[in-house]
C-alpha cells in the first residue's frame, strides 16, 4: 500500500530548476523564430522564471550559461534573483562558440587555446563563489570528425588534466557536473561520448565530480533509467538535464516524446534514493515554435506527474511480486502506477500549497504575458547563443 500523505509530502519537496537559455528566442540552423516579450538580459530572463516559480511552487532555481548571461556584477544578479524568490542554480560553461575551438576546446592539440578553454571554466568557479552557485556544469563538444584526424588517447590524457585543474579549484560545497553526448557537432569522435567515460573521469577526480545525464544525449533506443540506477549505485549521479527527442538532440518539452521513459527514469531515481537535493533535477531545453514561459511550466509539470507516478509505485507488492519469480504481476504492479491519473492528486498538492491547481491557466489569466510583449520593447532579445 501506498502513503498518499507521504507522496504528498515528498511531492511538495521537489525542485526543478529552469535553464535561462529556455526564456531565450532559440530555433535550428534553418530559423530562430522571433517570440515578442522574449528577456533583452539575464535580469529579465530572471523575472520570467519567478512566473514559472510562482505558479508551480517548484522552479525555485535558475541555471545559467556563461557568456550568454554575462554580466558586471553577479552578486548583483544572485541578488536580483533573491528577491524573485529564486536563487542560482548551475553555471554552464560554454567552450564551444569560440573560433579558437575548432579543433577542441580543453583537448586542443593547442597548449594556448587549451589554457584559455580552462581559463573560461575557472572563471565559472569564480561566478559560482559570486552567485552562491553549487554546480558546474560541464559539456564539451570536443571531438573529431574524421579517422586520424586528432589522437583519441592523448586528447583524454589533455581533458584529464584540465577536469582535474577545475576539480581543485573547487570549494567544498561546490561541484562539477560532467555532461555526456554522443554526438554533434563533432561526428566521428566526442571526447566525453557517454556515461562510460564521464564515470570514468568522475571517479578519477573524487568526491566533487558526478556525471549528469542529458535525456537528449543517447542512441535512440538507450536504457537511460538503467544508467540512472548504475550510477546512482555508484553514488555519482550529479543531476539530470531533461528534454525529449524523437531522433537526435531535439531538447524539445521533457515528457513530451516518451513519457513513459521518464517515468522510468523517475523510478529508478526513487527507488535509487536519488529524490534528494543531492540529484539536481534540471530542464534544458529550446522552446523554438511554442510560447515560452506556458512551455516551461508544462515541463515542471511534466517532471512532477513522472514523479508522482514513480512515487505511486507499491513497493512491497512490487518486491513481492519480483522474488516470487512472477513476471506478469511485477509488470502489472510497474504499470499499475503508471497509468495512474496523478493530475488530481498534483492538483490538490497545489492547493495545500496555496497555489492554483492548474498552472498554465493561471500563467494565462496572470496577463504576465501581455505585459512583457508590451513592454520589452526595443533592445536585443536573448537568443540562444547570444
Ligand atoms: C549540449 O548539447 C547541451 O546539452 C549542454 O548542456 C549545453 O550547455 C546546452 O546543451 C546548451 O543548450
Ligand atoms: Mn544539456
Amino acid at each position: 500500500m501506498t502513503d498518499l500523505a507521504a507522496v504528498k509530502a515528498a511531492l511538495k519537496t521537489q525542485a526543478i530548476e529552469t535553464p535561462s537559455w529556455a526564456y531565450g528566442n532559440s530555433g535550428t540552423r534553418f530559423k530562430v523564430f522571433a517570440q515578442p516579450g522574449v528577456p533583452r538580459t539575464p535580469e529579465e530572463k530572471l523575472d520570467d522564471a519567478a512566473r514559472v516559480h510562482a505558479h508551480t511552487g517548484a522552479a525555485p532555481s535558475v541555471a545559467l550559461h556563461i557568456p550568454w548571461d554575462t554580466v558586471d556584477d553577479y552578486a548583483a544578479l544572485a541578488a536580483h534573483a533573491e528577491k524573485l524568490g529564486l536563487r542560482i542554480g548551475a553555471i554552464n560553461s560554454n567552450v564551444f562558440q569560440d573560433d579558437d575551438y575548432k579543433l577542441g576546446s580543453v583537448t586542443n592539440p593547442d597548449p594556448q587555446v587549451r589554457r584559455k578553454a580552462l581559463g573560461h571554466l575557472l572563471e565559472c568557479v569564480d561566478i559560482m563563489d559570486a552567485t552562491g552557485s553549487r554546480d558546474l556544469k560541464l559539456w564539451f563538444s570536443d571531438g573529431t570528425n574524421y579517422p586520424g584526424q586528432g589522437d583519441i588517447r592523448a586528447r583524454q590524457d589533455r581533458l584529464a588534466e584540465a577536469l582535474a585543474a577545475v576539480h581543485d579549484r573547487l570549494g567544498d560545497d561546490q561541484r562539477m557536473l560532467l555532461e555526456y553526448k554522443l554526438f554533434e557537432p563533432a561526428f566521428y569522435t566526442t571526447d566525453v561520448p557517454d556515461w562510460g567515460t564521464a564515470y570514468a573521469h568522475c571517479l578519477k577526480l573524487g568526491e566533487k565530480a558526478q556525471v549528469v545525464v542529458d535525456t537528449g544525449h543517447h542512441a535512440p533506443g538507450t536504457n537511460i533509467e538503467f544508467i540512472v540506477a548504475v550510477l546512482l549505485r555508484e553514488g555519482k549521479l550529479g543531476g539530470f538535464d531533461f528534454n525529449s527527442r524523437f531522433y537526435a538532440d531535439d531538447d524539445l518539452m521533457v515528457g513530451a516524446a516518451d513519457p513513459f521513459q521518464l517515468y522510468r527514469i523517475m523510478y529508478e531515481v526513487v527507488r535509487g534514493g536519488g529524490f534528494t537535493p543531492g540529484v539536481a533535477f534540471m530542464l534544458d531545453q529550446c522552446h523554438n515554435i511554442e510560447a515560452k514561459i506556458p512551455a516551461i511550466i508544462r515541463s515542471v509539470m511534466n517532471v512532477q506527474e513522472a514523479t508522482a507516478k514513480a512515487l505511486l509505485v507499491d513497493h512491497e507488492a512490487l518486491a513481492a511480486a519480483q522474488a516470487a519469480g512472477d513476471v506478469l504481476e511485477a509488470n502489472a504492479v510497474f504499470m499499475d502506477a503508471y497509468s495512474t491519473d496523478v493530475r488530481p492528486l498534483l492538483a490538490q498538492v497545489r492547493e495545500e500549497q496555496g497555489l492554483d491547481p492548474d498552472p498554465v491557466a493561471a500563467y494565462r489569466a496572470s496577463g504576465w504575458q501581455e505585459r512583457i510583449a508590451a513592454e520589452r520593447v526595443g533592445g536585443r532579445q536573448a537568443g540562444w547563443g547570444a
